[in-house]
């Protein structure tokens, strides 16, 4: 197979010039071109069959050890000024990495197959979706990018009639983590990744096209790529309302956009369109939509259990491909808090023995199809998305941020993004449960300065008066023994019950200078066994604590120097003001 569009033919004759590979596959993102590759990597070793009866048509691929999660340190931005990198990327100017990661890509995929992946981000038919090609060395990564997004032919004639497409290179290389770069260059629409084959490293079309690429396409374009799930909640009268939420890696976006509603409200309904981009429009009327630009799932496993995620554990037992999880001695994939059978393996193929570790990586995931999801949502595919009734930000807190609270309007709630901290998680490579700033889930995605994207965040204000409210939450709150203090998962219905009462403007509020508290008792606690005291605690704030926190964010504001919009300095000290009253 060749293509028609010249841009893209040259690219790949440039690139199969450098790396010399053995042979070039171009993807169709047929079922069976699927089931070819599968064959090849069960030949291979680099997938195992799993269990053909408790779990049909499902694969682990065991990752290198040093290969197991993002790598922030290693991931660049190359605009050609620094300034517009900001000091929330690394930077390098883009000579310079093409230079040295062109270095490393010479010959890179000598003896191997290279793949052409035409994949389109978003409904096929969507004017807000974007296309991109990646060229890879790694067949797990074309399974993966089948399983995850819209790959192959009826992308590659939108990319043909187009004309452009985002350029994503990406090998294996030697997998060494001093010869890993995963290079983002805005300005040309190309990224550059090699030496990693683990999730968002090497799947392109994911955190590096559809947040860092495209948050900057955004910009200019005027919408907003973000690193939200998207879920529709059913109300027992059939009224829905969309949300979207931005919470940091490994802080529950895939368990809250597939929540099953506990018992005590089984007559509502929750429909998933996303668990972890959206990329949001306003509309002629001012409405913001969202669309999912994924078509499946790059999910953590460790935790999914029946009772905390029953809609992924039942999806991942056929047709998913697991990446770094243990097994038992059935050879069905086991992980910590499956809560059934024992592993007799760990997640590098060796005999399990506790006091090596857990036997499924932390950051082990599992790749399905969307479509797998019982509560997928139709309108997934609408080529229009969603509306959208509140944005939520949130982050892993064990002291401090409430269960919930609203902002007090759309500038402050974009002060609330941009003040998220959260403690860091297995999802990068690095120490895990330190606290930092992430605003807006974004530290590390934004493929521009924070300056400038809070800046546009601010922008929206004037371009419309139907913008949706915006809230955050904290699951994670702890008492002194580490126990959370929200039960979490199906129960976190009742909070997002609470959120659309607001939204609707049918329930009242504690006014604080954080924002607008639940009153406790608007909280649904029905059928649930929970103190008043704790009640109290979650939706009650420490002034002292908070003018703490405030003051820091104060500091981290400042350090974006000249280009922080004042504006968002402003919201910040009309806070530190009304703590201090
Ligand atoms: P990424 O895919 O890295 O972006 O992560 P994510 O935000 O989708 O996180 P995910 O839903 O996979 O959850 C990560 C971990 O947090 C899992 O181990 C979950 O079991 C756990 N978790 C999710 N929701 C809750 C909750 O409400 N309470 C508690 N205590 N844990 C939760
Ligand atoms: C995340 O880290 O936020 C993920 C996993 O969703 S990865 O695709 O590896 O980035
Ligand atoms: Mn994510």
């Amino acid at each position: 197979m060749t293509t028609k569009l010249d841009s893209l033919q040259q690219w790949i004759n440039e690139v199969a010039e450098l790396t010399n590979p053995a042979d070039i596959h171009w993807c169709d993102g047929s079922d069976a071109e699927y089931q070819d590759l599968v064959k090849q990597m069960l030949a291979d070793g680099t997938l195992s069959e799993l269990n053909g009866e408790t779990y049909p048509n499902c694969y682990l691929h065991l990752s290198d050890p040093s290969d197991v999660a993002r790598v922030e340190h290693l991931t660049f931005v190359c605009t050609s000024e620094e300034e517009d990198a900001g000091p929330n990327n690394n930077w390098m100017a883009p000579a310079e990495a093409h230079e040295k990661v062109d270095a490393l890509f010479e010959g890179a995929m000598q003896d191997r197959t290279m793949y052409v992946i035409p994949y389109c981000m978003g409904p096929i038919d969507s004017p807000f979706s974007r296309c991109g090609v990646e060229i890879s060395d790694s067949p797990y990564v074309v399974v993966n990018m089948k399983l995850m997004t819209r790959m192959g032919t009826a992308a590659l004639a939108r990319i043909e009639r187009e004309g452009s497409f985002v350029k994503g290179l990406h090998s294996t290389g030697d997998l060494s983590p001093d010869r890993r770069l995963i290079m983002h260059f805005p300005e040309e629409l190309s990224i550059k990744s090699i030496g990693s084959g683990y999730g968002g490293n090497a799947l392109l079309g994911k955190k590096c096209h559809a947040l860092r690429i495209a948050s900057h396409q955004a910009r200019q374009e005027g919408w907003l790529a973000e690193h939200m799930l998207i879920v529709g909640i059913e109300s027992p009268a059939g009224e829905t309302h969309y949300i979207a939420c931005a919470l940091p890696s490994a802080c529950g976006k895939t368990n809250l956009a597939m929540l099953i509603p506990p018992d005590s409200q089984a007559d509502w309904k929750i429909w998933t369109l996303g668990d972890d981009i959206a990329w949001l429009h306003l509309d002629d009327e001012g409405q913001l939509r969202a669309i999912n630009p994924e078509s499946g799932y790059f999910g953590v496993v460790p935790g999914t259990n029946s009772k905390t995620n029953k809609n992924a554990f039942d999806m991942i037992t056929h047709d998913a491909i697991y990446t770094n999880v243990g097994r038992t001695s059935d050879n069905e994939p086991w992980w910590e808090d499956k809560k059934v059978g024992e592993p007799a393996y760990d997640w590098q193929g060796r005999d399990y023995d506790a006091s090596n570790g857990p036997a499924a990586h932390p950051n082990s995931r599992f790749t399905v199809a969307a479509c797998n999801n019982p509560s997928y949502s139709s309108l997934a595919e609408a080529p229009d998305g969603v509306p959208i009734s509140a944005i939520v930000f949130g982050g892993r807190r064990k002291e401090l941020a409430p269960l919930v609270y609203q902002s007090k309007d759309w500038k402050h709630g974009v002060l609330v993004g941009a003040g998220v901290a959260s403690e860091t998680t297995a999802a990068n490579v690095g120490e895990v449960g330190v606290v930092r700033r992430d605003p807006m889930a974004m530290k590390p995605f934004c493929g521009y300065n924070f300056a400038d994207y809070w800046a546009h965040w601010l922008s929206f204000d004037e371009r419309s008066d139907k913008l949706p409210k915006i809230f955050h939450i904290n699951w994670f709150r702890q008492d002194k023994v580490g126990k959370f203090l929200w039960p979490g998962f199906g129960e976190n219905l009742r909070v997002l019950r609470w959120i659309i009462e607001r939204c609707e403007g049918r329930v009242d509020a504690t006014e604080t200078a954080i924002g607008y508290l639940p009153k406790s008792e608007d909280i649904d606690t029905a059928q649930l066994d929970i103190s008043d005291e704790t009640m109290l605690a979650l939706t009650s704030i420490d002034k002292a604590q908070w003018l703490e926190e405030m003051s820091a964010i104060g500091e981290y504001l400042d350090s974006y120097g000249d280009r922080l919009p004042k504006a968002l300095k402003a919201e910040q000290q009309k806070v530190v003001d009304q703590l201090n009253q």
